[in-house]
């Protein structure tokens, strides 16, 4: 049982997530077979390539109704083929659960999708804000030269569906064309 005044157990400074039970993981480029368009670039690069990290902080059990997760996801530059560095982008296995991001540094872009196929994506950048709603599938691409940090939360009984995009993918790819990112 708690009483008193005490310090904070997690630190969220401007860019770092850490505290016990603070978990990491990370993908690489070997990680995201078939993520990107242009398989043949993909085959050509590095798969060591560090594509992204995430850390996160779970703290009731993955599934716990009326619980919040939070996480803060660093997403390096760069590009397959004309395809922007993104992660892998999931629905929410419990598709009513929404879900918060925020720009923390860096540019890149949100790519929502809803079941119905609508693409749309919304500028990310230092303080956007970002409410993902229901039934709607995200993933973030960064399209600027630096590394892109965003933050997340999301209720613990959300659960990651990638299974639907890694057979359906996002009707629409981010690609730069002419120097700009464009939905294609
Ligand atoms: C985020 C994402 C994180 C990594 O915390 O999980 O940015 O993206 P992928 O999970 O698509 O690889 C989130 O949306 N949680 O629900
Ligand atoms: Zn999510």
């Amino acid at each position: 049982m708690k009483q008193g005044i005490t310090d904070t157990p997690f630190y969220f400074t401007s860019d770092v997530l850490k505290g016990d039970n603070v978990k990491y993981s990370e993908r690489r480029l070997g990680d995201l077979k078939s993520v990107f368009a242009d398989e043949e670039s993909w085959e050509a690069m590095d798969k060591d390539t560090l594509a992204y990290k995430v850390s996160s902080l779970e703290i009731a059990p993955q599934g716990t109704p009326g619980d919040l997760y939070m996480g803060i996801t660093y997403l390096y530059p760069g590009k397959v083929g004309k395809e922007y560095f993104m992660t892998k982008g999931h629905f929410h296995h419990n598709r009513e659960c929404t879900e918060f991001y925020w720009g923390v540094s860096g540019e890149g872009m949100l790519i929502l999708m809803d079941e119905d196929r609508n693409v749309w994506a919304e500028r990310m950048g230092p303080g956007t804000l970002h409410y993902i709603p229901p039934r709607v599938a995200h993933r973030v691409a960064n399209t600027g030269s630096e590394i892109l940090v965003f933050a997340a939360s999301w209720p613990s009984n959300a659960g990651h569906d990638y299974e639907t995009i890694a057979r359906e993918g996002f009707a629409k790819r981010l690609l730069e064309i002419n120097g700009k990112p464009e939905l294609v």
